[in-house]
């Protein structure tokens, strides 16, 4: 029996799974050998564009090892009838964790505290400024899907009031609807920013709602870059508008611009969201389930835009 051949542009983590997809399948890399292809895995944030997609006549599975979309052309997958499966519920607890985490790290400035030890100051003349309690504050979430409505039930579950924005109000939610950015943002602290990426939330914190936030305010990005306006963010920061951000996601990954390296209190991650052990084991063993399904004629598990 032939081996199916699959093009892998990512490793699966960790590397036991890599090696399972290496036992099951014939995985070449290189996408210029990749015409009798099938089955592309790829990542969220690689995606997978028009161009690649014609480089692949044969393709029919775009395998997304993550829950982002907003790099695959979806159109072209859709005008070519090719399947897309992505690795939903499995990774929310962590990116709702780490969210939690970046607005702990801004608000009682952690990332800050650790600099001021190591660089001396601590045992030198200097104070850390005060940070601000973040469990007494009011959440904003801001995209209630699976990552959203995860996070709302940690941070209700620890007590906070927690309001949020969607395309429309989800009935019989826990939490208090704000039919717009603006309006969550003037009655929230926390920004929690979880909504999908792409054309139609690019830009969705500019500099209004932001001055809707308030001074204090503080900004956690664990969506994508392009959803807040950054150089509006940074802005924000050095003018004290708001308290401070803590950012997972970036615009032009893995480059952040200079004036959010500078900007103040504003805590860095570097795309990290899922990245614990066992959330990208799971993940990963629902990128092989679903390939396995496919190959097997059965239904995918977790088919993206299907019901
Ligand atoms: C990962 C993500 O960065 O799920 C997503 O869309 O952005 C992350 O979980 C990525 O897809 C890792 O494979």
């Amino acid at each position: 029996m032939t081996v199916p051949r699959i093009l892998a542009l990512a490793d699966l983590k960790p590397q036991e799974m890599t090696d399972r997809l290496i036992t099951n399948y014939d995985v070449i890399r290189d996408i210029s050998a990749a015409a009798d292809v099938e089955v592309v895995l790829t990542t969220g944030g690689l995606g997978l564009s028009v161009a690649q997609m014609a480089a692949l006549p044969a393709l029919r599975l775009i395998a997304v090892n993550g829950v982002g979309v907003d790099a695959v052309d979806l159109a072209e997958a859709r005008r070519r009838g090719i399947k897309v499966a992505t690795t939903p519920d499995v990774l929310s607890l962590a990116v709702a964790e780490m969210a939690l985490g970046l607005a702990l790290a801004a608000g009682r400035r952690i990332a800050e505290g650790d600099r001021f030890i190591r660089s001396g100051s601590w045992a030198g003349e200097g104070k850390l400024a005060l940070g601000m309690s973040v469990l007494e504050r009011r959440a904003g979430i801001l995209g209630y899907g699976r990552i959203g409505c995860k996070l709302a039930d940690l941070l209700r579950g620890m007590g906070m009031e927690v309001l949020y924005t969607a395309r429309s109000e989800r009935p019989g939610a826990p939490d208090a609807y704000r039919p717009d950015p603006v309006g969550l943002a003037r009655d929230c602290d926390l920004l929690f920013v979880t909504a999908a990426g792409g054309a139609d939330t690019r830009g969705l914190v500019d500099a209004e709602v932001l001055t809707a936030l308030g001074p204090q305010g503080i900004v956690v990005n664990v969506a994508r870059g392009p959803v807040v306006d950054s150089a509006a963010l940074a802005h924000a920061l050095q003018s004290g508008r708001i308290a401070g951000a803590g950012l997972d996601v970036f615009d032009d990954e893995p480059n952040v611009p200079s004036f959010l390296l500078e900007a103040p209190n504003c805590v860095l991650a570097p795309h990290v969201g899922s990245a614990t052990t066992e959330t990208r084991r799971a993940m990963a063993q629902l990128v092989l389930d679903n390939i396995d399904a496919y190959f097997a004629n059965r239904p995918l598990l977790t088919p993206y835009g299907e019901g």
